[in-house]
């Protein structure tokens, strides 16, 4: 029986500059500002190690339209890399490396299929088999019509791949590119959908599979968990898949389990058993405290701003391991059953407050002659800070009395 075995990547986002991080020391920046390209060697050595039939590479190889040189260099050298091994690479570009990005590029060796504009159906034989790949690259940054109908349907005999970069039209969650609906996808009759653009990792369908891989390097809080790519072995009318992390450093957010915790000492060291049982080799955590008891809420949010996170940050590094906390949030679940009635209805008033009744509350301060040109301006953000602290004073002044 027929069996082909790839790689399937997507979404490399090769030197992202990872601009919205703070507070990491320099060696740290380094290895952050360094981790699309330590994770995308990861996933040559993986290719020239495991020796696969060919490489997938679904779009959103740069992050930025301008392919940032280094990364081009880094790429090119890794496609040379799998050129000498005899590896083949398909490539199509995504709406962050469209064609038209006027970028100074290099030239990638023969082994490497750059899809055009233009779906194409490329044929390769692999061991006897013949196997048929489809795709096609932005040829602008903003695809926003359906390309699936320039798919051809799925010939006999042949192991048919498609590979697109895009999004379900029901996705609202995401802009809109590419957009196709699943069924269509089912209609061509392919062995295996190769999908990119979103980051992340999920099957649309498992027979056949429609899968996207996700991103192969985290690039901020909500690119969570471990990154990497497909090995896919299909053998007819059978689909076997393998996640391969790749990632050079973990985005996480984490829980910690502050039951019982009255004191500092206490907070700390329930937070570093968290963070030392995570297997992430380099992380990036927002913690979570979770189930604080009342008083130690109150405790925590006398700190002042930022020194709880600095704090956590110095107790929990580690000499030989990269670990970064970049935010502190505090759960406070156990609050809500213990306010006043008062103080409930108070919150619940101020919750359902709009920017009209934050501007007619704030409305003095504003106008004051003196004070009112050095505020910031009154837009949703502050808002939002503005009524948690409120929240938070009425629940630490009106909580009943007995259950202190
Ligand atoms: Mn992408």
């Amino acid at each position: 029986m027929a069996s082909i075995r790839f790689i399937h990547s997507a979404d490399l986002h090769l030197g992202s500059p990872f601009s919205g991080m703070k507070g990491l020391d320099a060696e740290q920046w380094k290895i952050l500002q360094n981790s699309t390209l330590a994770a995308f060697e990861r996933l040559i050595s993986y290719t020239l190690e495991t020796g696969p039939d060919f490489l997938l590479i679904v779009g959103d190889v740069y992050d930025g339209e301008d392919r940032n040189l280094r990364a081009q260099h880094r790429f090119q050298q890794g496609m040379e890399q799998l050129h000498k091994a005899g590896i083949p690479v398909f490539l199509s570009h995504g709406n962050h490396d469209h064609l038209s990005g006027g970028a100074a590029s290099f030239d990638l060796p023969a082994n490497v299929h750059v899809f055009q504009d233009r779906v194409e159906n490329v044929t390769l034989t692999v061991g006897g088999a013949t196997v048929k790949i489809a795709g096609f690259s932005y040829g602008r940054r903003h695809i926003t019509e359906s390309m699936i109908e320039h798919y051809p349907v799925k010939e006999t005999g042949v192991f048919q791949i498609g590979m697109l970069h895009g999004s379900e039209e029901s996705d609202t969650e995401h802009a809109m590119y590419a957009p196709f609906r699943k069924e269509q996808l089912l209609d061509k009759k392919y062995d295996y959908w190769a999908l990119g653009h979103i980051h992340k990792r999920q099957q649309l369908s498992l027979d056949p599979p429609i899968v996207y891989p996700g991103n192969l390097q985290g690039r901020h809080r909500k690119e969570s968990g471990p990154k990497g790519f497909y090995e896919v072995v299909l053998t007819d009318g059978h689909a076997e898949l393998e996640f391969i992390g790749a990632e050079a450093v973990c985005f996480e957010r984490i829980e910690v389990d502050c039951s019982g915790v009255q004191h500092m000492n206490e907070l700390f060291s329930v937070a570093k058993e968290q963070i030392e049982a995570h297997d992430a080799e380099a992380l990036v955590a927002e913690l979570e405290l979770q189930n604080l008891d009342e008083a130690t809420i109150h405790m925590l949010e006398d700190i002042p701003d930022g020194e709880l996170v600095y704090a956590l940050r110095e107790a929990l590094s580690n000499p030989r391991r990269f670990v970064h906390i970049s935010t502190v949030q505090l759960d406070k679940k156990g609050l809500s059953s213990e306010l006043s009635p008062f103080g409930k209805q108070l919150a619940s008033r101020l919750e359902s407050w709009e920017a009209g009744d934050w501007k007619q509350a704030l409305k003095e301060l504003y106008n004051h002659p003196k004070s009112g040109r050095f505020l910031p301006q009154l837009n949703s953000g502050l808002q939002e800070d503005l009524q948690a602290e409120a929240i938070a004073k009425i629940r630490k002044m009106m909580a009943l009395e007995e259950q202190r």
